[in-house]
């Protein structure tokens, strides 16, 4: 596996010198996180967020992520530019040597929760989803909440030009069922696939997160079933799977361990998050440090599943605690990211050893 670090570009705080110092770091994920989802990304940006990495001694072999546009998912008839677009900025990514791209394909939000900073017994704070808060709540308070609470880092998949639209979004999505969302999606992937495979490019989809329907919006990226699906519907090695554990097992159905040994043995797996959580009765979820014991998700295992594959693609460690009297863009801080990837090593070095 080669560990990477997700870097917010010009837009974050910890220093590229800083990632390269944590043991085995051999690349960031990046992305261009001013260009609004749809545009063909400029050549001169690319270049720059190359030139920077490379500077560094990072690799920059994952972009996270090119966002597609809502006419995509939405299925309007200006779709046919946006996705153009994609393709442009795939063939100008591949003149970089980029391996993956992220994407997701979730309705007008992102990721999903009701606290960015929930604190934990020992004071670190931590994303978490509270049913009640999200699901009986007004789209835009929640909004409001996670835009004030953000404290002023730009929050990847909340950008505010976007949320400005939220009204005639809803509208917009109104009567979308997962089918005809899933069409559209295989109508995007039939189109950009065949360029990514003349680029070398694989495509990672992201699951949805959490992976259920919130405030009525479609989702098609939840479970096994769905992942099935989608790498069916065009079955090539490069429409691929970005797992998440974090995401996925929000959702104490879905079998993490064996979700992920099935679709790495298919070779559909270019990369992956690894993130814990803890689960409530109530179904309700929150983030908590990479180590095994203290969440839901079946660490060790993941990595063990990983080990026995060789798994050669890109791994990095997901959301991390706010610890340490850090301040920094929720999730992504550098002190307990660092912790998480070189706990993840820890478990794959001893296995070699075996
Ligand atoms: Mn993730």
């Amino acid at each position: 596996m080669k560990m990477t670090f997700r870097w917010f570009g010009r837009d974050d705080q910890i220093p590229l010198t800083y990632m390269k110092q944590i043991p085995g770091m051999t690349g960031v994920v990046g992305g261009i996180f001013h260009i609004p989802a749809g545009e063909d990304w400029p050549e001169a940006d690319v270049r720059q967020l190359f030139e920077q990495t490379k500077n560094a001694n990072l690799s920059l072999d994952v972009i996270e992520s090119v966002n597609v546009h809502e006419d995509i998912k939405l299925g309007l008839p200006t779709r046919d530019q946006y996705i153009e677009n994609y393709k442009s900025t795939l063939r100008t990514l591949s003149k970089y040597g980029v391996k993956v791209v992220v994407y997701n394909f979730m309705p007008i939000f992102d990721w999903t929760r009701s606290d960015l900073a929930m604190p934990l017994e020992d004071q670190s704070t931590v994303l978490a989803y509270a049913r009640d808060q999200i699901e009986n709540v007004d789209p835009n308070e929640m909004i409001e909440r996670i835009l004030n609470e953000s404290k002023g880092h730009a929050m990847p998949g909340w950008e505010p030009e976007r949320l400005t639209q939220i009204a005639k979004l809803f509208e917009q999505y109104e009567g979308m069922t997962e089918d005809r969302l899933f069409e559209n999606l295989v109508y995007f992937l039939e189109q950009v696939v065949p360029v990514a495979k003349e680029c070398d490019i694989r495509l990672a989809i992201h699951p949805d997160d959490p992976p259920w329907s919130v405030f009525g919006l479609p989702r098609i990226v939840k479970n096994e079933a769905d992942l099935d699906r989608i790498i069916e519907a065009v079955d090539e090695p490069e429409n691929g799977l970005a797992l998440c554990s974090g995401s996925l097992g929000a959702n104490r159905d879905n079998q993490l361990n064996r979700i992920f040994e099935k679709f790495i043995m298919m070779d559909r797996v270019p990369f992956i998050h690894i993130r814990n959580v803890a689960h409530l009765e109530n179904g309700d979820f929150h983030e908590v440090a990479h180590k095994d014991s203290s969440g839901s998700v079946d660490v060790v295992g993941l990595i063990k599943v990983l080990h026995k594959h060789q798994f050669n693609g890109y791994l990095r460690p997901d959301h991390g605690r706010m610890i340490w009297g850090e301040d920094g863009r929720p999730g992504y801080g550098l002190y307990d990211r660092a912790l998480g990837a070189v706990y993840m090593q820890g478990i794959w070095d001893s296995l070699e050893e075996e």
